[in-house]
């Protein structure tokens, strides 16, 4: 933009939409996910203009888990982008998500005037935004003028990704955007992140602690968490499974970090392996609810003591005492341990990983003629035993998965073959996460993405499909169509004309909304008839959802966690 000023000297100006963008596509973000509206309609065109890619939703949370999981996956701050009081609200639940299971992502939001908002005098969409963002993340920060753009954002990207990542509220009042300034002072205050997440190397010290105790294990077992698949250090984490010997355990978004299929692989024996267990060392996963908080009846009677690596230092004594921590990154962390075994090391007592390995074997010739049957209706095995083969046939698919047996199930049944794969509910368990996820997966690596949904995991984010179909997304949806949430077959108690409160509507075809947008519908009974489909599907990589009919009575209530569910003394359900 160039204007003349009195002297009638020419001085070119920029303002706040050109210099939000500059700041993003100087710190390589190119990438916005969001919905437009008053103030941010013009930003996203310009940001269109400018080269960006703006992928716009039907719904902000959905641009919000698409945004969490983009940074998950690109270790750079995933951007959703809402316009003020009731789009920032809907992006909020993403920013939460993506804080709790720490991916970085910045929720950029307009708002309006200051001034009124702070007055309370009713402005459009008023809402104190800033204060409301600040417990659900990890920084918020408001720009109030153009010249603090660059350092505005720099800040924003810096909280995300730094130390433990997690989700920044970044609050950009409507007069910011058309605030102008001269553009070279413009372009000079913007800000290159230098080295946003630097290494943090571990004390000395503390990798000698740590290997003192593995070598005094006897049953050592190594647990991998996705912060170990977020970190990227694939090849070290290998070397150190690897040359220790150490069985291993994948939490669920780390499946594939090594093979599943491995050797050293204890996933089928979890139980085994978390009870027998005396050095467990946690690499990148929290002793949450999905470790139990390391103690009690699924950890067994044997005394355990836990190494734990993590970069965020009062994750430490969390649940129960660590006797090695080991804070740092997990990229450094590792390799310092890895050169610590040293060669002299000798691989834990075969008696330990023989028991662990018999184990295995037995679990999946157990589950294996459960995943060839051809059962009709089909039963989750059957169903998942053909998506389990289409995964392995091709492994560099991305898998999304939500639901609750849908999902308990296919993570047990399916191996995974590469890291950063399987993409799912994460530490909350939320459903919702389905379609943004998916999108995100396909926008940001160009691989075809297999989304297995629960029936009302997919109601969450199932108008998204349009947004798949708009964008000619290679994203495959599989609809688990059990007629409802867990089983179908629930009814009311009351004996009353309303439906149980679990069910939804008999036979609903789903695959038929996919056609309204253009897509393919695919209605599918047998195993046959969705390997057919999804292998049709991922050849073509057109948008696809399949209607994959469940028997109604197959699950059970709650998937695997039913044991979580508060029970009534004074009624029988
Ligand atoms: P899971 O659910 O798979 O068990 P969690 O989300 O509970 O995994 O744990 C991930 C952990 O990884 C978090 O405590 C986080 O601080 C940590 N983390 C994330 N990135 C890194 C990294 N680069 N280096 C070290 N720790 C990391
Ligand atoms: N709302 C949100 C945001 N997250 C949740 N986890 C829930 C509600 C509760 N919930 C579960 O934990 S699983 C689930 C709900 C509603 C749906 C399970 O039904 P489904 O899967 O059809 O997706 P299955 O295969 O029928 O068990
Ligand atoms: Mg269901």
């Amino acid at each position: 933009m160039s204007t003349t000023n009195a002297d009638t000297e020419t001085e070119t100006l920029t303002d706040g939409f050109h210099l939000i963008i500059d700041a993003l596509k100087l710190n390589d973000i190119n990438t916005i996910y969001g919905v437009p509206g008053i103030p941010i309609t013009d930003f996203g065109r310009y940001a269109q203009a400018a080269g960006m890619r703006v992928l716009s939703f039907r719904h902000e949370q959905h641009a919000g888990y698409a945004a969490a999981i983009a940074g998950y996956l690109t270790q750079k701050p995933g951007i959703c982008l809402t316009v003020s009081a009731p789009g920032f609200l809907n992006g909020l639940t993403a920013l939460a998500h993506a804080t709790t299971n720490c991916f970085p992502m910045i929720l950029i939001s307009g708002s309006s005037e200051r001034e009124i908002v702070d007055l309370q005098q009713g402005d459009y969409e008023e809402m104190d935004q800033l204060a409301i963002a600040k417990g659900l993340c990890k920084d918020a920060y408001r720009i109030l003028h153009a010249e603090d753009i660059g350092i505005g954002i720099a800040r924003a990207i810096r909280a995300a990704v730094s130390g433990r990542p997690g989700g920044v509220y970044l609050d950009l009042p409507a007069k910011l955007f058309g605030q102008v300034m001269n553009a070279h002072a413009g372009a000079n205050s913007l800000v290159k992140v230098i080295d946003p997440a630097p290494r943090q190397l571990p004390a000395p010290e503390a990798v000698t602690r740590a290997l003192n105790e593995l070598k005094n294990a006897k049953r050592p077992l190594i647990i991998l968490g996705k912060g170990a698949a977020y970190a990227q250090a694939d090849a070290d984490i290998r070397a150190f499974v690897e040359k220790s010997g150490i069985p291993y355990l994948p939490m669920s978004m780390a499946k594939g970090l090594l093979p599943d299929t491995h050797p050293l692989s204890a996933g089928a024996a979890r139980s085994l392996a978390l009870k027998e267990s005396d050095v467990v060392v946690m690499i990148g996963a929290r002793l949450n609810w999905l470790l139990s908080h390391g103690k009690g009846k699924s950890w067994g009677t044997t005394p355990k003591r836990f190494i734990h690596i993590d970069i965020e230092p009062r994750e430490m004594d969390s649940n129960v005492e660590i006797v090695a921590p080991l804070v740092g990154d997990i990229g450094s962390c590792v390799s310092a341990l890895l050169s610590g075994l040293g060669d002299n090391w000798s691989a834990p007592p075969a008696d330990w990983t023989s028991a662990l390995r018999e184990k295995v074997e037995t679990n999946v010739a157990r589950m294996a003629p459960k995943l060839r049957n051809n059962n009709v209706p089909m039963d989750y095995h059957g169903a998942l035993g053909a998506l389990r083969t289409i995964i392995k046939e091709r492994p560099d698919a991305i898998l999304v998965n939500e639901g609750a047996n849908t999902l308990d199930f296919a993570r047990s049944i399916i191996d995974m073959y590469q890291p950063r794969k399987r993409l799912d509910v994460g530490t909350w368990g939320v459903m919702g996460i389905g379609m943004g996820t998916a999108i995100a997966a396909a926008v940001e690596t160009g691989k075809p993405v297999l989304a297995i949904e629960g029936d009302s995991a997919f109601g969450f984010s199932g108008m998204e499909i349009e947004t798949i179909c708009r964008y000619n997304l290679p994203v495959c949806v599989v609809v688990f169509n059990n007629n409802g949430i867990y089983r179908g077959t629930d009814v009311n108690p009351s004996g009353g004309p309303d439906a149980a409160t679990t069910v939804f509507v008999k036979d609903a075809r789903y695959d038929r909304m996919m056609e309204a947008f253009g897509g393919v519908g695919v209605y599918a009974t047998t195993p046959d008839d969705l390997t057919r489909a999804v292998n049709e599907a991922m050849d073509s990589g057109r948008p696809t959802l399949i209607n994959a009919v469940i028997d109604e009575k197959a699950g059970t209530e709650s998937g695997r966690i039913g044991n979580l569910n508060p029970q009534s003394v004074v009624s029988k359900k």
